[in-house]
């Protein structure tokens, strides 16, 4: 963590915006054929944050409609866990069902959002999941809600999801982070706790599924997404992951983990000052944790502005 403070610190704020800078200037890591076909176009939410052929989700086509295996969704590794999540923009009506489809697919027991569903008077995520208790048929599922927290800063809903093919149901957490301005960043420390209250769910609810997950303890991918799920999915995976890299080998590489997300998901992290947070939140954690001492500056006043 002293090198990740000296790094920030020589670089400052500015340093750090042109560091990532030259991140994005490096060309995509693969093809977005998938996501231009012209019937899936209606399917992403913007027309420039389209997905990564290589890394994509794949739906299981139904008979007569090839287009059908297409939902604007990649698997991103985490640390030391290949498809860890599964980054993926805020469904649109009509992909909620193709979205409910990946989560049971998946087996997704954790899903992670970072947005509201409006801001600035804008839809941002469609409403795919019943808000109050309640039930949403979507498709073949059946979704209800059974309990709710309401945090400060954030909301974890209990959902049932019943697969009325098999008449197979499971329960699933949504856990929605709703102090996060589109385009901007989240309070550092009400970010944190969100996070240990996603990996404290995800490992509960991975103990309860069946058997063939004991030798998996960190669990089936979690389902992450905000509005484009670039901006602060990303910002999200990068932390999680850095800070799992943190605990377990005492280091972190901020550059590199946001290229090897970028290079499943493409755009990912979209701020330069998002990728400033990436590392403040490390260093958060860092002095939460005694890594660091607490007193230890790390940008300049000026440059800290608005964190
Ligand atoms: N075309 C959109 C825009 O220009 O705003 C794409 C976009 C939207 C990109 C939201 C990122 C966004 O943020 P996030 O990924 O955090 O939802
Ligand atoms: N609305 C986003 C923007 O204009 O910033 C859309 C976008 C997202 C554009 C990613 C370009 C992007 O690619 P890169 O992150 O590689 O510049």
């Amino acid at each position: 963590v002293e090198e990740l403070v000296e790094h920030v610190k020589s670089l400052g704020k500015k340093g750090l915006h042109e560091e990532y800078g030259l991140i994005r200037r490096e060309p995509p890591a693969g093809t977005f054929e998938v996501s231009k076909a012209k019937h899936n176009v209606p399917k992403n939410r913007y027309s420039d944050v389209l997905c990564l052929d290589h890394s994509r989700f794949i739906l299981p086509a139904e008979e007569n409609d090839p287009s059908s295996d297409y939902i604007n969704a990649n698997f991103v590794d985490g640390y030391m866990q290949k498809y860890a999540y599964i980054s993926t923009q805020g469904p649109l009506p009509k992909t909620f069902a193709d979205f409910w489809r990946m989560v049971w697919l998946s087996q997704c027991v954790t899903i992670v959002m970072t947005t509201k569903t409006q801001e600035k008077g804008r839809v941002k995520c469609g409403q795919y999941w019943p808000e109050q208790t309640g039930l949403l048929e979507c498709g073949e599922f059946i979704v209800t809600s059974t309990a709710i927290e309401q945090n400060r800063e954030y909301t974890i809903t209990t959902l049932r999801l019943l697969n009325t093919n098999t008449s197979e149901s499971r329960s699933v957490q949504h856990l929605q982070f709703t102090s996060w301005p589109d385009y901007g960043i989240p309070p550092a420390s009400g970010f944190l706790e969100f996070i240990l209250r996603v990996r404290a769910c995800q490992a509960e609810n991975t103990r309860l599924l069946e058997p063939s997950w004991q030798g998996h303890p960190l669990g089936p991918p979690m389902v992450v997404h905000c509005s484009a799920g670039i901006g602060r999915t990303g910002t999200f995976i990068n932390t999680d992951i850095s800070l799992s890299r943190l605990d377990h080998i005492h280091t972190v590489n901020i550059r590199e983990t946001v290229r090897r997300i970028r290079s499943q998901r493409a755009f990912s992290i979209q701020m330069p000052d998002q990728y400033v947070f990436c590392h403040l939140a490390v260093i958060e954690y860092a002095k939460k944790h005694g890594l660091l001492s607490e007193e230890c500056p790390v940008l300049e006043d000026s440059d800290s502005e608005g964190f």
